[in-house]
């Protein structure tokens, strides 16, 4: 057996059986490898931002890794967006990457560069391979390290030469490591502060965003009448109705500090302390209101879910606030973002998993939706546009028997549009909105909120996107995805609606009405 056929092998044993590749010539023997492993599937994306973010979103729904098959450097250095993204969102992700041969390197041949100091910024775990005795063993250690916990990218160096060498064999899976129980002391301390009746709050992110977890916070807050927050940016929320509505603080600072105005105490539950996107002249980075004392209940590696149980016990007893079925009125007019949120309300299938990167567009989106089916909502963990059309992706192949909507900003679909025609090739059932304002719109807010002085044709020229306007339907057409145009509402319910009821991928460029 060949060093990639055992490198395959072992992940599969290891519970690692989706590969996200865009190979090379250094990375065609782990492709030949995909046919005497079965159980590996290869799914191809066609620009490596496309296979990191469907690794992502794989990741996040699985809640075990995918493997990527990058090419060299350069190959890493088109899907860091994405890896970063999955760092933000701690996802597990085994990120291998083909090198030249060990004895090729010292030629210093055009492909050459330093692989382990890109794959650094974006991986909780590195390791080039060296012998093809060691690559199953590596394989092994990668999966055991992306799955943490917290959840990392593992990034495993696979030389040319290891894959092609014969003598290798597969390695044990290593057995999983348990979150740590957040000791008695801490909940305790923590429950002696929110039950002193000071303004306090809990703020949820990671790995409590989910059902038992934000169950558990809901407990908290209403036994103790603490605020429950969860952060900006969850990897993956759980919501809908039947379940604890999650008031997320807000992108813009302003928003950020009135959620947080007048507490004492904040409780991080798998959280960062709140602090600005971006610094602006003259305004704070740091979120925490003066006066607020910080606690971490849990981070990291901890039980984060098991610690707000407890909590909730030791509280006191209280039920969790559960959202009420709703949905909004079938929408008319205008096609405005107020619309496509309604639309999507009034639509949104039980179960689903919504891909979110409709940014300004989609504003109107989490009210909308708010008493909808239960459904999964993944995000921008890392704020690296160019997401939600890839993590639609994985988080299709996750889930099979999952309806994925994929709501997404015209310049994010841009960067990894690509994702389609893999959607397309594997017969992904995702349903992609286009937000279509013909605009980096966020970039013209923030060219105002900077201080920015004197803007002009040039400046507000960098942030349009019309001249030529995209069309949508006819690209993702081009791909192999079957699309409509929409102008009104009307327009936008229908199209939706039949793209939902379609089993495979199906997009509808919402253009949307300008904003005066
Ligand atoms: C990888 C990466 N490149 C560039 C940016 C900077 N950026 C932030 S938002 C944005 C434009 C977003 O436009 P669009 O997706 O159409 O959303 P809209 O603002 O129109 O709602 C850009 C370029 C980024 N966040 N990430
Ligand atoms: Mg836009």
């Amino acid at each position: 057996m060949n060093g990639a056929q055992a490198l395959i092998r072992t992940l599969v044993a290891s519970g690692v059986d989706v590969c996200f590749t865009n190979p090379g010539t250094s990375e065609m023997h782990f492709v030949a490898a995909l046919d005497s492993v079965p159980e590996m599937r290869g799914a191809l994306g066609l620009f490596e931002g496309v296979v990191t973010g469907a690794a992502d979103g794989y990741g996040r729904m699985a809640d075990k890794p995918a493997a990527t098959l990058l090419h060299l450097g350069p190959g890493l250095g088109n899907g860091l967006a994405n890896l970063h993204n999955a760092r933000r969102a701690r996802t597990p992700l085994v990120n291998i990457v083909g090198d030249h041969a060990t004895y090729h390197a010292e030629h210093d041949a055009p492909l050459q560069s330093d692989i382990e100091s890109a794959a650094r910024n974006v991986s909780g775990w590195v390791r080039t391979t060296r012998t093809t005795t060691d690559v199953a063993l590596d394989a092994a250690d990668a999966v055991s390290s992306a799955l943490g916990p917290p959840g990392h990218v593992a990034t495993l160096i696979l030389p040319a030469d290891v894959s092609w060498a014969e003598g290798s064999q597969p390695a044990e899976p290593r057995a999983p490591v348990p979150r740590t129980a957040v000791a008695d002391d801490v909940v305790d301390a923590v429950a002696k502060v929110l039950v002193s009746g000071e303004p306090s709050a809990l703020l949820v992110g990671g790995s409590a965003t989910r059902e038992p977890g934000l169950v558990a916070a809901s407990r908290v807050a209403n036994a103790t009448g603490a605020k429950l927050l969860g952060e900006t940016f969850p990897a993956r929320l759980q919501r809908g109705a039947g379940r604890p509505p999650l008031e997320r603080l807000g992108y813009l600072a302003e928003f950020m500090t009135a959620q947080l105005d007048g507490l004492r105490h904040l409780v991080l539950v798998d959280a960062k302390a709140p602090v600005s996107f971006f610094a602006y002249p003259e305004k704070p980075s740091y979120l925490v209101p003066d006066g607020c004392q910080v606690y971490v209940l849990a981070a990291g590696a901890d039980d984060a879910v098991g610690a707000l149980q407890h909590l909730a016990d030791v509280v006191g007893i209280a039920e969790p606030t559960l959202q009420p079925a709703h949905r909004p009125e079938r929408p008319t007019g205008d096609l405005t973002g107020e619309a496509v949120a309604d639309a999507i309300g009034a639509l949104l299938p039980e179960n689903a998993i919504v891909s979110d990167e409709a940014n300004t567009a989609g504003l109107w989106i989490a009210a909308a939706t708010a008493g909808a089916p239960p459904h999964d909502s993944l995000t921008l963990t890392g704020g690296a546009i160019g997401q939600g059309l890839p993590a639609a992706t994985g988080a299709a192949v996750a889930c099979p028997d999952r309806k994925v909507l994929c709501l997404e900003a015209d310049g994010s679909a841009m960067y990894t549009l690509q994702a389609l025609w893999t959607q397309a090739r594997e017969g992904l059932d995702v349903t992609t909105v286009i937000f279509n304002n013909r605009s980096y719109a966020i970039l013209n807010l923030e060219l105002s909120r900077v201080g920015a002085e004197s803007t002009g044709p040039k400046a507000h020229d960098m942030l349009d996107l019309s001249r030529p306007d995209l069309d949508f339907a006819a690209l993702a057409q081009g791909m192999g995805v079957p699309a409509a145009r929409a102008t009104t509402a009307d327009e936008l319910y229908a199209e939706l609606e039949h793209g939902l009821a379609l089993p495979g991928p199906y997009l509808v460029d919402a253009v949307l009405a300008p904003r005066l």
